[in-house]
């Protein structure tokens, strides 16, 4: 599936290359790259950030970009857990994931959209998204998509 992705992903930066597109903000801090997801400590982009260009099986034992020494998951209700996603990803669907290795309660974001506010969104388990998410999956399926 991984190489899939990335096949597809070439052809996708190709296309935006040829059509001149201005994709990224230069200079912002938080700027998430074609064909990747960002994960964000913080709602609606803020804090530290994650970008990643496969899936994720754990978040517990990966990083944030601004700080080595915290990782996006450390036990459900931990506040620099992640609190927002935007998928830059224009040719599939990031599923989240509420424990590691893609299992239990999922939502997931959209081709291109973002969920801003991962505490607006209830899981199966009648918890939020918020820092409570574990892992991340390209291209997989989920019965509660968003892009808000
Ligand atoms: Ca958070």
């Amino acid at each position: 599936m991984s190489f899939v992705k990335k096949a597809l992903g070439v052809a996708v930066a190709t296309t935006f290359a040829a059509t001149g597109l201005t994709l990224a903000t230069a200079g912002t801090a938080n700027a998430c790259s074609t064909n990747d997801v960002c994960v964000y400590s913080d709602s609606a982009f803020g804090g530290y950030s994650m970008e990643t260009y496969y899936s994720d099986a754990s978040w517990a034992t990966s990083r944030y970009a601004e700080n080595q020494g915290i990782a996006p998951y450390s036990g459900d209700g931990v506040h620099n857990n992640v609190s927002s996603a935007d998928n830059w990803d224009f040719s599939h669907d990031v599923v989240f994931y509420y424990n590691s290795d893609y299992k239990g309660p999922c939502a997931g974001v959209v081709v291109g959209g973002a969920i801003k506010h991962f505490e607006n969104i209830s899981l199966s388990n009648g918890k939020s998204m918020n820092d409570d998410m574990n892992s991340d999956h390209f291209n997989s399926t989920c019965a509660y998509m968003y892009n808000n």
